[in-house]
């Protein structure tokens, strides 16, 4: 089976952001879904280069147009490299196999009587390349509430569209494919824009040369949207190529809600004119705005460089904060600060800890070695019919083209794993000989599950599996979307732990604030012990009060490399994590504390503990020469001590 997608092509005026990063991100992991499911699939980027505000831009700088967009052209083609976006096709409209098709279908149009001259008055809008009648024109602004430029005062002949003509055809088309304009609210903003009546379209400018000309009437150039659209079939060599045979009706057409009317509106009526069927789904996602709402958008002067963020974060996490944090049919907001808290919470620690648990038992409990399942039991069971209901849900979801829907079921999984780690306690079967298989029924579903989890996040972070693989010993399946089904794990197979998935993220206001502790304070813990039965000062009700003990569930525990006492721990206070080191290395296994409930000193200064900021404190008592570290059972992360 075919299937095509496609993404906006974006206008090379500015170099691309973590908007136009959204809508390829988002086509571009629809597209892996669909060729880990063995469809045939063709996604399609480009660029939008014979727009006005490009030779402003190019003009302003004092350079050739076209020298111009080859710049930012390279610059968006190295940003997709970098977000690991596979297109299978780039168009540029400058391309001349672009022009041939947009200069036929104008004639054809014309031809035909759709496209007639007039005389063309009233305001445009350069900035979004939109004629605006004078009745919308507010204190001579752009009625876009996210653009607002000045308009300008247009007089000049036209070639005109007639979209009047087909506007009870595109109306009764709406009506008969509910799917076509997605999501609901869209489609009926649609339906009520375009029952409102449609006027006629100006198709074509005089009052300048660049971009493509009217092929019987060289001194007009095509507007740039009836050229934009026109891409999605120009690429596939319209109207008799091989390709256009192949994809075409496109299976969707992904943008940003700004533009969905002209896709809703001039695209499927030129190609009602054509004659050619209409593209399945036009999808319009919601924007990425900053924290005070403002879309982010290179006019606005809120975005962050791209490659700078790739850079410092990674494809794999950037790709994934973007697809979880725009809800479907909503805007999601951006912060590098979100984007942090994203990553250490969901990749650092439920992912990554996850996939660290797994495979470090499988290396300490059977030298590395994957054992046989066994016959699984009611949890085992339990998962697997999980994992099944999972992915299905996730191919539902990424396939309606909503990504956040999809990562949030996948994250189910995630966290029932976690939690069946905590549950089956592997390191106390581990000290029973008695319950050898059980600990191999653990350990196998645990290794299976992270496999499974390769092949799941494959779409959302093509990363992940690559990163996998090594430590699943090389051979494991990782690549089409029937992998994912449960037991394919060969048992026999070497896996090793590796390093973390997803390192932690430490903000840099915490080591702002720990600068102000000493690099050399003593483990906490290690005080407790070394107190002995000497008693202190007393204090009153209120200075006690003023400690906040809280319960905190372990969710990672390491040793601190080079030191014997000291271990690494991170632990869950009711959502949010901390970071605490603590001197109980020489008394406890750090796999035996995952999942334990610890009793944390949460209102502690920070402190620097061998370059590691930690959090809090938590508590131990003394025995004899070993420690204990206080426990609780009942008990939820969060709760307080009193
Ligand atoms: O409109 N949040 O190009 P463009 C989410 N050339 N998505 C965003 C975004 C944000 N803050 N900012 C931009 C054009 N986008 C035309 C398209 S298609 C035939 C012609 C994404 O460079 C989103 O997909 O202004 C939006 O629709 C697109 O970039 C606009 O890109």
């Amino acid at each position: 089976m075919s299937y095509y997608i496609t993404t906006p092509i974006y206008y090379p005026n500015s170099s691309p952001h973590i908007g136009t990063a959204y809508t390829t991100i988002a086509a571009d992991a629809i597209a892996r879904l669909q060729r880990m499911r063995g469809q045939e699939v063709h996604f399609l980027t480009g660029t939008d280069e014979n727009s006005q505000k490009i030779i402003r831009t190019a003009d302003g700088l004092g350079i050739n147009p076209l020298e111009y967009v080859d710049g930012i052209v390279e610059k968006f083609r190295g940003l997709w490299q970098l977000c690991d976006v596979r297109y299978d096709d780039f168009i540029r409209t400058t391309e001349e196999r672009h022009a041939a098709v947009v200069q036929r279908v104008f004639q054809q149009l014309h031809d035909q009587g759709d496209i007639y001259k007039a005389e063309y008055e009233g305001w445009y809008c350069t900035p979004c390349e939109t004629f605006w009648p004078e009745k919308k024109i507010v204190e001579g602004q752009c009625p876009n509430e996210w653009c607002r430029h000045e308009v300008e005062w247009m007089k000049e002949e036209s070639y005109f569209f007639r979209l009047s003509k087909y506007q009870e055809r595109l109306l009764a088309h709406i009506e008969a494919h509910p799917d076509f304009i997605r999501p609901v609210s869209r489609r009926n903003e649609m339906t009520r824009f375009i029952s409102g009546g449609l006027e006629d379209l100006c198709v074509s400018r005089t009052t300048f040369q660049w971009g493509i000309k009217v092929p019987f009437d060289p001194k007009h150039v095509v507007y740039v949207w009836l050229d934009a659209l026109i891409n999605y079939i120009s690429a596939l060599g319209y109207p008799d190529g091989e390709l256009f045979r192949k994809f075409w009706p496109a299976d969707v057409h992904l943008m940003g809600k700004d533009i969905v009317r002209f896709h809703a509106v001039i695209w499927p009526i030129i190609l009602l004119a054509l004659g050619v069927p209409l593209p399945r789904r036009i999808y319009g996602h919601g924007w990425f705005v900053d924290r005070e709402g403002g879309k982010i958008s290179k006019s606005r002067g809120n975005v962050q460089d791209a490659f700078d963020l790739l850079k410092r974060y990674g494809s794999d996490a950037i790709r994934y904060f973007l697809l979880r944090e725009m809800q479907s049919g909503a805007d999601g907001t951006y912060s590098e600060d979100d984007m942090v808290t994203r990553i250490n919470v969901d990749l650092a620690n439920d992912l990554g800890n996850f996939v660290s648990r797994a495979l470090a038992m499988t290396e300490r409990y059977r030298g590395g070695i994957v054992p046989a399942a066994g016959a699984p039991g009611a949890r085992e069971e339990e998962i697997s019919a999980l994992a099944a209901e999972v992915w299905r849900g996730v191919e539902m979801k990424l396939l309606a083209c909503d990504p956040a829907g999809a990562l949030e079921e996948l994250w189910r999984f995630v966290a029932r794993m976690n939690k069946y780690v905590d549950e089956s306690a592997p390191w106390t079967l581990a000290k029973d000989p008695a319950e050898r298989e059980n600990l191999d029924r653990v350990l196998y579903t645990c290794a299976e599950a992270v496999r499974v989890l390769g092949v799941f996040c494959a779409p959302f972070m093509p990363g992940v599996p690559e990163r996998l693989r090594p430590l699943l010993g090389g051979e494991a399946r990782l690549e089409l979307w029937a992998d994912g089904q449960w037991g394919l794990l060969a048992p026999g197979t070497r896996v090793q732990k590796g390093a973390p998935l997803f390192p932690r993220i430490d903000l840099s206001q915490f080591e702002a604030e720990a600068n102000t502790a000493a690099d050399t304070a003593e483990p906490p813990a290690e005080r407790a012990g070394a107190l002995g039965g000497q008693a202190k000062e007393m204090i009153s009700l209120e200075e006690f009060a003023k400690i906040d003990l809280r319960v905190a569930r372990v969710l990672k525990a390491e040793k601190v490399p080079k030191t014997d006492k000291l271990l690494r721990l991170e632990v869950d206070l009711a959502g949010e994590t901390r970071v605490v080191v603590s001197g109980i290395a020489g008394h406890y296994e750090p796999e035996a504390l995952i999942g334990r409930k610890v009793v944390l000193v949460a209102n502690l200064q920070p402190a620097k503990l061998r370059g590691i900021v930690s959090q809090g404190m938590i508590l131990a008592a003394a025995a004899g020469d070993d420690l204990e570290v206080l426990m609780v059972n009942a008990a939820e992360p969060g709760a307080e001590v009193r």
